[in-house]
């Protein structure tokens, strides 16, 4: 019984150990609405690791483009209220537009302060509510869940194992 209590135990901690990994990295959230037809607000300066989300907001289609083609949302049709982030690790000035009204002056830029640098990624982009482009880059839950799921199922064979040795 105290062999099984052990196993047990360790299956738990290794539940505890893992479950914080993957939430981690946060930063600031900052909301930009897609009016019709600007974005609101239109120059916005935020520190490094803050997750842009541009909102639908209005009646006519929008979309938030880079012009370094750094991230797309691609068309977020208008009364959807769906939405599309991007997160900027890397200080610089990153200027975007709307394709629908880049001419009527939909455009903006976001200037990420501070920081100093270290990862080689510039962002990683989530999709919400549209049709979602390949994310570019980013490696996440998975690789985090994967080995802990392997590691509690045979943490649980093993505990399966001992009970019927047990019962026998
Ligand atoms: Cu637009």
């Amino acid at each position: 019984m105290r062999r099984l209590l052990y196993l047990m135990a360790l299956s738990l901690m290794t539940m505890v150990l893992i479950v914080p990994t993957a939430g981690a990295q946060q930063g600031q959230n900052v909301t930009v609405m897609m009016d019709d037809n600007h974005f609101e607000e239109a120059n916005i300066t935020v520190p490094a690791g803050t997750t842009v989300t541009w909102v639908q907001s209005g009646d006519n289609p929008h979309t938030t483009t880079s012009y370094d083609g750094l991230w797309d949302s691609g068309i977020i049709q208008g009364g959807s209220g769906g939405s599309f982030s991007f997160t900027f690790n890397e200080p610089g000035t990153y200027e975007y537009f709307c394709r629908p009204h880049e001419n009527q002056g939909m455009v903006g830029s976001v200037t990420v302060t501070g920081g100093g640098g270290g990862a080689q990624d510039t962002g990683q982009m989530k999709v919400e509510g549209t049709a979602p482009l390949p994310p570019s880059g980013g490696l996440t839950a998975p690789s985090v869940i994967l080995p802990a799921a392997a590691l509690l199922l045979g943490a649980g064979a093993l505990t399966f194992a001992v009970l019927r040795r047990r019962t026998l």
